[in-house]
This record gives structure tokens, sequence and C-alpha cells, in this order.
């Protein structure tokens, strides 16, 4: 395989095409899983959270492990170039490997599943091929001001991620599913606390790789669940009286 920049600018210009499609569906109505799914006790048409998060997630993180296996010979120099690629299957490893097998969410849609499963092979082959393949970094990459601080977002944003799910999931006992107000962390200050972090986090990935692909999938992660974090911030409010009226939607203290 080698390298056609119209292809990734092509896959590029689709997956920000995505995101707006994306706004314009879920910005009024959220999208149908969770907390906002309506019919909730059919399980027909359903697959139990754990699994179908690691189904969905997996091809996040198999399809630049793969590309970067099939890569003849080798390239990935110079370590910059490694460390990016590193980063993104770090983040799916997690996603894929240890987030599903914690999760006491309720059972997830096929249909939803499906379309979250075509996504992560389109996003983990655009990012993977990109990296592998095409991108060009030079040599002290790894001390330019763009990777270092892109570096320090997706660190930041990769905690606050990983320590608001804890944070959520500790709001249930295994087997429950009721909603309670959580507490904490960025919660104190945020209903979408790791959607928060995980849109800092694909913002500085963004950032370290200064590239095309990147920036799209960071849009898209912005255009996916910050509408989502708005309505979960609406359904607290409605739920919840004594839901804390100083608390944001999605960014601390603005939104
Ligand atoms: N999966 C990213 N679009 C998505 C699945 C849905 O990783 O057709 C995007 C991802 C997909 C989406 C994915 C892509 C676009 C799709 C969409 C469906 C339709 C859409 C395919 C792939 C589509 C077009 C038209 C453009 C093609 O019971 P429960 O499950 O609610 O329990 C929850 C629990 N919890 C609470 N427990 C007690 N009390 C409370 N108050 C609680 N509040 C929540 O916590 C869950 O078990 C858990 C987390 O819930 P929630 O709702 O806060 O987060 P969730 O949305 O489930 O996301 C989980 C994590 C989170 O860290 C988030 O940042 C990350 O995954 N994520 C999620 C979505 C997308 C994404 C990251 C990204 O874009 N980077």
């Amino acid at each position: 395989m080698q390298c056609f920049p119209s292809l990734v600018l092509a896959l590029s210009s689709l997956l920000g095409a995505l995101a707006l499609l994306q706004l314009s569906l879920y910005l009024r109505v959220p999208s149908r899983y969770g907390k906002h799914e309506e019919r909730l006790c059919r399980p027909r048409g359903r697959l139990p959270a754990r699994c179908a998060w690691f189904v969905q997630e997996l091809p996040s993180f198999l399809v630049p492990a793969l590309l970067l296996a099939l890569r003849s010979p080798p390239r990935l120099e110079p370590l910059g170039c490694r460390l990016l690629c590193c980063l993104f299957c770090w983040h799916y490893f997690y996603r894929t490997f240890i987030y599903p097998f914690f999760t006491r969410g309720r059972p997830f849609p096929l249909q939803l599943l499906f379309f979250g499963t075509l996504f992560c092979v389109y996003n983990g082959f655009l990012q993977g091929y990109y990296l592998i393949y095409c991108a060009e970094y030079p040599n002290d990459w790894c001390t330019d001001i763009r990777f270092t601080s892109g570096l320090l977002l997706f660190l930041l944003g990769m905690g606050i991620n990983i320590h608001s799910d804890l944070l959520l999931r500790q709001l249930r006992k295994p087997g429950e599913v009721t909603y309670k107000i959580p507490q904490g962390g960025l919660f104190t200050y945020v209903s979408g606390a790791n959607y928060f972090g995980e849109i800092v986090e694909w913002f500085g990935f963004a950032i370290a790789t200064w590239s095309l692909p990147a920036f799209t999938f960071a849009f898209f992660t912005l255009c996916c669940i910050g509408p989502r974090a708005y309505h979960h911030h609406r359904y607290y409010l409605k739920t919840f009286t004594d839901y804390p009226k100083s608390r944001k939607a999605l960014i601390p203290f603005v939104f």
C-alpha cells in the first residue's frame, strides 16, 4: 500500500460532512441510547452494553494495528510519528478492552451498534492509514510546541475522561439501571464531564499530529457528543429538582 493524498482528503471531507449531518440530526433530538432510549425493557434489538461497546470499538484499535502490521518495510520513523500512532491505539485499547468490561450501562440498540461499528472501521482506517502511510514529520517533531502542547492536552483529556467514566460507573451497584446525580471531579462543573475530557483529548491529538484527518475527527467528536452533553444536562434538570444550578452542560463556567 502507498499514500494517496487524494484518498485522505476525500475520506476526511466525508468525515466532516458526517459530523455536520450528526450535528443537524442530534442537536434537537438526542441519539437514542442510554438515558435517551425510551423503550427500555424490550431486550430484542439490543445487545448487553459490555458486548456492544467491545464490538463497536474493536475496529478502532484493530484496523490501525493491522495497517501497522501490514506495513512493509516498517516505517513509523521518526519517533514522533510512532508515538502518535501509539496514542490513538492506546485510547482505543482502553475503550475496547477495559471500558466495556466495567460498564454498568443499559443494553445498546443494535441499529446504532451497526452504524457505530461502521464508523469505527472508517475512522480507524483513516487515522491509521494517514499516520502509517502518509504522515511526514521532521526528526525533531517530539520537541515541536504543537506536539508537546497537543500531547499534554491529549493526556489531560484522557485523564478527565477515564476518571469521569469511573465516577459514573460508581453511581450504580451491579445490576442497577437507575440514574443519579453525578458528583465529584469535573462533574462539579459540568454534566458532560466524560464528554468534555474526550473532546479535549481528540483536539489535543489533532494539534499533536497537525493533520486534517485528526482535526476532522476532533470536530466529529465535538458534533457527536457535544449535543449529547447538552441533552444529558437538560435531562438532569428535568429529572432532579435538587440538581446543582451552577453546573453547566459541557464547558466549565461557559456552556
Ligand atoms: N461510540 C463514539 N451517526 C458511539 C456510539 C454511538 O465511541 O448514526 C461515537 C463512540 C454512535 C457514535 C459513536 C457514532 C455516530 C453514531 C452513534 C449512534 C448514531 C450515530 C453511529 C461510535 C450515527 C451518523 C448519522 C452520522 C452516521 O444506562 P446507561 O448506558 O445510560 O449508563 C451510562 C452511565 N451513566 C449513568 N449511570 C448512573 N447515573 C447517571 N446519571 C449516569 N449517566 C450515565 O455511565 C453508561 O454506562 C455510562 C456512560 O454514559 P454516557 O451517556 O455519559 O456516555 P456514552 O455516550 O455511553 O459514552 C461512553 C464513553 C464516554 O467516555 C464518551 O466520551 C465516549 O464513550 N464516546 C462516546 C461516543 C462517541 C465518542 C466517544 C467519540 O465520538 N469520540
